[in-house]
């Protein structure tokens, strides 16, 4: 070996070593709230708010993870996993489905609230325009929206989705569903989330107990439409 091939051969061994050696990505980690679990107050109460986030979206990242391991992708994209869970191994799709799901759906419900009064007060005019094409207007919207949340038998989400074709619609799914579980939920209630609404009891009970309507009434409070209008436009709106 001459010098010259010496000095190449070796720099490129240290060289790669540093990109192979790389670890794994490490466990999902618990995304923080973007305000103090007392800053929806009084529409969202601060107990609800610290024991939702730091217990159960908590616990469905930890299950997460225990299912990342499982299927010995420890790297993946939950964002991307969940839209292809029919090609998983079997064993680890309904862990998948609830946990991923239940991170997925957390981590943009955390966003899609703000404090009350912090931002626009309403859809942009491109979204507003599009919402009143689609429902009439934006309180007809609201309708729409509640009804779907009220009615959701059990634990689910509300949602407000762009479809494929690029009309807006409002659905609702059971659980940890999301509209993007292609595959798992029905084709009719797959689109893009621009904003949605956990209905779990968990979200609301210590508050508002068996009253879920007050729950959503005073959602609207804090729903964060800078966040809203970002997702829309991303999506095509
Ligand atoms: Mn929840």
């Amino acid at each position: 070996m001459n010098r010259r091939s010496f000095i190449t051969t070796t720099g490129t061994a240290a060289f790669g070593s540093l990109i192979t050696a790389q670890p794994a990505r490490a466990e999902i980690a618990l995304p923080a709230l973007p305000y103090t679990p007392a800053a929806l107050e009084p529409h969202i109460d601060a107990e609800t708010m610290a024991i939702h986030h730091g217990k159960h979206h908590a616990a469905y990242i930890a299950k997460l993870n225990d299912a990342l391991k499982a299927l010995n992708q420890p790297d993946a994209d939950p964002l991307d996993l969940i839209t292809k869970i029919p090609s998983l191994a079997t064993d680890q799709q309904m862990a998948v489905r609830n946990h991923g799901g239940g991170h997925v759906n957390h981590s943009w419900f955390w966003n899609w609230m703000a404090p009350a009064g912090r931002g626009p007060s309403g859809p942009d005019g491109k979204l507003a325009a599009k919402i009143q094409s689609a429902f009439g207007s934006i309180d007809d919207f609201k309708k729409t929206f509640n009804d779907a949340a009220t009615k959701r038998f059990g634990s689910g989400w509300a949602w407000l989705i762009v479809k494929s074709d690029g009309t807006l619609t409002v659905t609702s799914t059971a659980n940890q569903d999301n509209p993007l579980m292609k595959g798992v939920v029905p084709d009719s209630d797959l689109g893009t989330p621009v904003l949605g609404l956990d209905v779990w009891e968990h979200a609301y009970y210590l508050k508002y107990r068996n009253k879920r309507p007050d729950y959503i009434s005073a959602w609207w409070n804090v729903v964060n439409w800078a966040e809203v209008n970002k997702l829309a436009a991303a999506a095509g709106i």
